[in-house]
């Protein structure tokens, strides 16, 4: 067992993150992020990877994406409409402006915190994008939880973000240590703010019209 331990990486373990709001719903749209403790090993550098946050029907497909520090998102618009896709966000600000199809230069998100996203044109539209300085993380899906495979043996903290979220996410940390070949389970609940959205997107068969 010993020797197993020594090796790093040998047998990982997976981490499993199921969240639910105050009422005992599955909350999808979470983002859970897994930082090992203490004297980190070298953290990989974000794959040359290239990411996507779609506009379909006048929305962000998808609400919440999470990537790692260095990771270049682009943004296609499948919408017949032209949109013009803004942050002010501190972690990154930028703007692509008034665009069909995908715009040529993907933008490159390199410091760690979240990036609301918004269009000029569409206001109800928001979108999120976290941008994860450690290289382990996952989204919840509609069902609540969250898979996070392949940790090395270790101490890790875990902490939890979500846009309704009424705390900061730092006060969601948990601390884990993880065994070779293990599955470990955390939950989370959480009181949630109200959905701030300005109004609601049309009807998909009315988007021409805007
Ligand atoms: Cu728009």
């Amino acid at each position: 067992m010993l020797a197993a331990m020594l090796v790093p990486c040998a047998r990982a373990a997976d981490l499993r993150a199921t969240v639910h709001d105050a009422q005992g719903r599955p909350l999808g749209d979470a983002v859970v992020i897994v930082v090992p403790q203490g004297a980190a090993p070298p953290s990989p550098r974000a794959r040359a990877r290239l990411e996507q946050v779609e506009q379909i029907d006048l929305e962000f497909v998808p609400h919440v994406k999470a990537i790692q520090a260095g990771t270049a998102v682009s943004f296609p618009n499948r919408d017949g409409v032209r949109h013009h896709v803004y942050s002010f966000s501190p972690a990154k600000r930028f703007e692509l402006p008034l665009y069909v199809g995908t715009p040529a230069q993907p933008v490159v998100f390199d410091q760690p915190g979240v990036v609301t996203i918004g269009c000029n044109i569409h206001d109800w539209m928001v979108g999120y994008i976290y941008v994860s300085p450690s290289p382990h993380f996952a989204t919840t899906g509609a069902e609540g939880t969250a898979l996070i495979a392949g940790l090395p043996a270790g101490r890790y903290t875990v902490r939890v973000w979500h846009p309704r979220l009424t705390s900061d996410e730092h006060a969601t940390e948990r601390r884990v240590e993880l065994g070779a070949a293990a599955l470990a389970e955390l939950g989370w609940v959480f009181v949630l703010k109200p959905e701030a959205r300005v109004r609601r997107a049309p009807a998909p068969g009315r988007a021409g019209r805007y």
